[in-house]
């Protein structure tokens, strides 16, 4: 508590300090809560920083409040241009996080010698918000990345081609806006560099960007997502190498491989071969009546996948099928850009 009752006009103005920091970090958390309340539906989060605006709010004494009108402050209502440039959640919630940490940052100084107990709290959320802000901010790239996902209805899979970059380009042109990069030959290196490369080309076109099986290489090409077979490293192992930021795809094709998947937090799933395809040589498909079936009560995106060619979408889609994924029809077509754009005006008929 505070050590001296005597106040002279230095005390004042550390007073005024404390007292416009204090403000500036509840208004800060006050908009962290926001976003993972209204933004990302994040409970835990929610309650972690109401918890420290409480504090604050019960640590912002009266003499702090009160020592606001007894010095002028001549520097009221400066803004600064990059407070006009923040349009982007991401950029709201690093800006608010930096806000905050600055905040405490100020408390815990000036509060040191008069009210210990004050600097140390303020020490303490300090931290907390350095890894809150890197929470918040994964999360709300997963967000993105699902509602790519969500508003998508063509999942194109890569196969190896020599001209692979000029392929997806024209796909992407076609308004693709989901690339998956898979590679089953080649060394690490080479598959490395073609990764980062298709994943500048996917940023520049604003289309998810997923790795097929490996999480090194989707790591290092900086990848959205990673998409696993059942025979693959398992969801969990995957999340934890992962973190927050990354949406994982899973195969499956039966029921207990979809409940599976669902119980461990997959972000959309691929369900097949729904026809026999020489992609994946060997593999029985399904059908589509047992995809009805296993997909009957499904929220999360799920794309049917296995033989789709242009000429069996729309039957697809009359079976109720809204999502797709292909590997040969585009890898193999003459035209690619074209035959995309065909298949997405497909998908987007209504049935
Ligand atoms: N998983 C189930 S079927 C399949 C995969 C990767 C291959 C799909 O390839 P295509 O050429 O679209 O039939
Ligand atoms: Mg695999």
């Amino acid at each position: 508590m505070l050590n001296s009752n005597t106040t002279n006009a230095e005390d004042l103005r550390i007073y005024q300090i404390i007292d416009a920091n204090l403000d500036r970090a509840r208004e800060g958390l006050r908009v962290l809560e926001d976003w993972a309340r209204f933004g990302l539906g994040k409970e835990k989060y929610v309650k972690r920083i109401k918890n420290f605006r409480q504090i604050l709010g019960r640590n912002h004494l009266e003499i702090y409040k009160q020592s606001r009108n007894l010095i002028a402050d001549k520097c009221k209502g400066l803004n600064h241009r990059e407070q006009i440039n923040r349009n982007t959640s991401e950029k709201i919630i690093s800006s608010n996080s930096g806000r905050v940490q600055e905040a405490l940052r100020v408390i815990e100084e000036f509060s040191r010698l008069h009210n210990h107990e004050l600097s140390k709290i303020a020490s303490e959320i300090r931290y907390e918000i350095y890894t809150i802000e890197i929470d918040l901010l994964s999360l709300s790239k997963r967000k993105n990345s699902e509602e790519i996902l969500r508003e998508n209805d063509l999942y194109v899979i890569t196969d190896q081609k020599d001209n692979l970059l000029e392929i997806i380009e024209e796909i992407l042109i076609a308004g693709v806006r989901i690339i998956q990069y898979r590679f089953k030959t080649g060394t690490d290196k080479d598959n490395l560099q073609e990764a980062i490369k298709i994943k500048n080309l996917c940023k520049r076109y604003d289309s998810l960007f997923i790795i097929n099986d490996r999480i090194d290489i989707a790591l290092a090409s900086n990848a959205d997502g990673i998409h696993l077979g059942q025979d693959d490293l398992d969801l969990i192992t995957a999340r934890k190498l992962l973190g927050f930021s990354k949406i994982i795809g899973i195969s499956a094709n039966n029921e207990s491989d979809i409940s599976n998947a669902l119980k461990d937090g997959c972000d959309y799933i691929g369900i097949g071969p729904v026809f026999e395809t020489a992609t994946k040589k060997g593999k029985k498909p399904i059908g589509i009546e047992k995809i009805k079936t296993l997909t009957k009560d499904l929220d999360t995106p799920w794309f049917a996948i296995g033989g789709i060619k242009s000429n069996n979408i729309s039957y697809l889609r009359r079976n109720g099928f809204q999502k797709v994924a292909l590997v040969s029809q585009l890898m193999n077509s003459e035209d690619p850009k074209e035959e995309a754009i065909m298949i997405l005006k497909e998908l987007s008929h209504e049935n």
